[in-house]
């Protein structure tokens, strides 16, 4: 596996000098963020992103993400153009070196919580969602923004797009999301590039917007739709993992061994009883998940794509965005490190 660290670009409080300081750290998860979805992105900038990684021994080599503007996913506009526009972004990426690209079909929003700063008994913080925070709110009648929400829409834009995803329904976004790939995977294999969608992240639709990235059946379903190597999963433990009916475990063993997992994102979340769920420290014990036979499943598959600790919580008095402090994450590699460690030893 190839050890990865998500980075904001120069703006992120956490420096490129101390991400290289965690052992065993490759590769810097980025993208270009002073572009807005359905443009270009320039090449200075990912010159920029390319040079200042080498200058701190670390490679960028995975984006996180290029968007993938609503009017494809709801198939208006001017979708064609949009779709030129994503493939020239994917062979820009590709010649600064890019090997793996995530995005994600999420309509509207992308992960949703209801609270970002949820004190644990140990003083940590994390996100969580918790249902009796979700349940009464109406974003068609009330004007909410919960954390994570792009908050770049007016309300009256996510209405409207709330009532466009609503007339579209779930067979239309897998339409929309097969026209997307048709488009792009055949760049993605000509420039040495492999597509890894993330799931939707929790997986089973808010607010009745359509979610179809969401279980087995579907993940079957859409790695079907365009059968190529370069059409892959970035495989979120978490985001998977708070739906009782995945067996993420068995799912990473699957995808693994089929070779469609370009990108796993690890960490752990504890469902609570009435389906609301915290996330926590990446230890098994401190969660649902069992990351020690998450780890196991991909090394028994030779898993050789990109790992990264996700969100981390709060602690030791770090403030910073949300979920991406360095501490707790920095934790999260470590664990994952070794957990990889013990697993390939045992394996030969
Ligand atoms: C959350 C992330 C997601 C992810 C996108 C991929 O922290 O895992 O925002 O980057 O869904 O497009």
């Amino acid at each position: 596996m190839k050890l990865s660290f998500r980075w904001y670009g120069e703006s992120d409080p956490i420096s490129l000098e101390y991400i290289s300081q965690i052992p065993g750290m490759r590769s810097i998860v980025t993208a270009v963020y002073d572009v807005k979805p359905g443009q270009v992105w320039p090449e200075e900038s990912l010159a920029a992103l390319k040079k200042d990684c080498e200058d701190h021994g670390l490679i960028f080599d995975v984006v996180e993400s290029i968007p993938v503007h609503e009017d494809i996913k709801l198939g208006r506009g001017n979708v064609e153009e949009l779709l030129e526009v994503y493939c020239e972004n994917i062979r820009r990426c590709a010649a600064y070196g890019v090997k793996c690209v995530t995005y994600n079909f999420m309509p509207v929003f992308d992960w949703t919580r209801t609270q970002l700063d949820k004190k644990a008994p140990d003083g940590s913080t994390s996100l969580v969602m918790y249902w009796d925070q979700m349940r009464g709110l109406d974003p068609l009648k009330d004007d909410i923004h919960l954390p994570g929400w792009d908050s770049s829409y007016t309300q009256d834009e996510v209405r409207e797009l709330i009532g466009a995803y609503g007339e579209l329904g779930e067979e239309g976004l897998w339409a929309n999301l097969e026209r997307f790939l048709k488009k792009v995977i055949p760049v993605a294999e000509e420039c040495g590039v492999k597509m890894a969608i993330h799931p939707d992240d929790p997986p089973y639709p808010i607010f009745g917007l359509p979610r179809i990235i969401t279980c087995e059946t579907n993940l079957d379903r859409f790695l079907k739709l365009v059968d190529s190597p370069a059409n892959c999963l970035c495989l979120c433990t978490g985001s998977l993992g708070c739906a009782r009916s995945n067996d993420v475990t068995a799912m990473v063993r699957k995808y693994s061994a089929m070779g469609r997992i370009a990108f796993m994102h690890i960490r752990n979340v504890k469902i609570m009883e009435d389906g609301s769920f915290e996330e926590r420290a990446h230890l098994s014990s401190c969660g649902s998940l069992d990351i020690y036979e998450i780890v196991r499943a991909l090394v028994e598959t030779g898993f050789d794509g990109y790992v990264r600790p996700d969100h981390g919580r709060m602690i030791w008095g770090e403030t910073g965005k949300p979920g991406y402090g360095l501490y707790d994450r920095a934790l999260g590699a470590t664990y994952i490190n070794g957990l990889f460690e013990a697993c390939e030893k045992a394996n030969k």
